[in-house]
C-alpha cells in the first residue's frame, strides 16, 4: 500500500525552518501591502501593488521550495531563479516607480531589469551547471557580480541617484537612499550564500556546506524583499500630498 507522505519539518534543520518562517512571513507581508494599497494617495497605489506582488511570489514558491528541499534535501535551484527572475525585475521597477515623478525614463527601468537578468542568468549557470570545480562557480560569480555592481551604482550613483536628489519630496530621497542601502548590504549576503555551494570559496576554503546557499539565501529573501516592499510604503505614507486632489483611485 502506497503511504500518505506527511511533509514534517525537521526541528533541528534551519534551513527547512528558514523555509517555513520565510514562506509566512512573504505571504503575511503580501497581505500587508494589498491592504494598505488602498490607504495610500492614488499616485503609489502601483507602488504598493508591485511591492504585494514581489512577496506574493516569493511566497508561492517558497511554499514549493520548502516542499522540495525537505522532500529531497537538495537546493531548490531552479525554483529559486525562477523566484528570483521575476521578482528582481520588479524591484527595478520599484526604483522606476518611486523616482518617475521626479522625470525617471522607461530606458532606466529596462536598463535595470537588463543588469538584473544578466545577474541571474550568470548565477544560473554558475549553480545548476556546476561541475564542483572553483573555475566554474568564479567565473559565472564573477560575471554575475557585474550586473550586480550596475544596478548598485545606479542607485548609489547614477540616474537614480540623481532623480532621487533632484526631487522635490523628501520621503522618496530617503525611500531611494534606504533601498540603495538594502541593494548594498542586503543584496550582498546573496554572493556569500553562492560561495557555499561545491567549488565555491567558502566551500572550499572554510568547509561550510553546500545547504548554506539555502540558508543565505532564505535569510536574504526576507529581509530584502519585505524590507523594499515596507521603505516603498514608507515612501507612500510619508510623502507629500500632491497639490492637486488626487484624480485616479484605481
Ligand atoms: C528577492 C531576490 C533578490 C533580491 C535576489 C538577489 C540576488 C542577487 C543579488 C544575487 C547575486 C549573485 C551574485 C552577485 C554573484 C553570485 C551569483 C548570485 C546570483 C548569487
Amino acid at each position: 500500500m502506497e503511504l500518505l507522505k506527511v511533509l514534517v519539518i525537521p526541528e533541528d534543520d534551519p534551513v527547512a525552518f528558514t523555509f517555513f518562517t520565510g514562506y509566512m512571513a512573504m505571504l503575511a507581508a503580501s497581505v500587508f501591502f494589498f491592504f494598505e494599497r488602498s490607504r495610500v494617495e492614488g499616485k503609489w497605489k502601483l507602488s504598493l501593488l508591485v511591492s504585494g506582488l514581489i512577496t506574493g511570489i516569493a511566497a508561492v514558491h517558497y511554499y514549493y521550495m520548502r516542499d522540495y528541499y525537505v522532500q529531497t534535501g537538495e537546493n531548490p535551484t531552479a525554483l529559486r531563479y525562477i523566484d528570483w527572475t521575476l521578482t528582481v525585475p520588479l524591484m527595478c521597477v520599484e526604483f522606476y516607480l518611486l523616482t518617475r515623478p521626479a522625470g525617471a525614463k522607461k530606458s532606466l527601468m529596462w536598463k535595470l531589469i537588463i543588469a538584473s537578468a544578466w545577474m541571474l542568468v550568470a548565477g544560473y549557470i554558475g549553480e545548476a551547471f556546476t561541475d564542483g570545480s572553483a573555475g566554474h562557480s568564479v567565473l559565472w560569480g564573477a560575471l554575475s557580480t557585474i550586473g550586480y555592481i550596475y544596478v548598485l551604482y545606479e542607485a548609489w550613483f547614477g540616474e537614480v541617484a540623481k532623480l532621487a536628489k533632484n526631487n522635490n519630496d523628501p520621503a522618496v530621497e530617503k525611500g531611494i537612499k534606504y533601498l540603495a542601502w538594502f541593494v548594498l548590504v542586503g543584496w550582498a549576503v546573496y554572493p556569500i550564500g553562492y560561495m557555499c555551494m561545491p567549488g565555491g570559496w567558502l566551500n572550499t576554503g572554510l568547509g561550510w556546506e553546500s545547504s548554506n546557499v539555502d540558508l543565505f539565501y532564505n535569510i536574504a529573501d526576507a529581509i530584502n524583499k519585505i524590507g523594499f516592499g515596507l521603505v516603498v510604503y514608507g515612501v507612500a505614507v510619508g510623502s507629500k500630498k500632491t497639490d492637486t486632489p488626487a484624480t485616479a483611485t484605481a
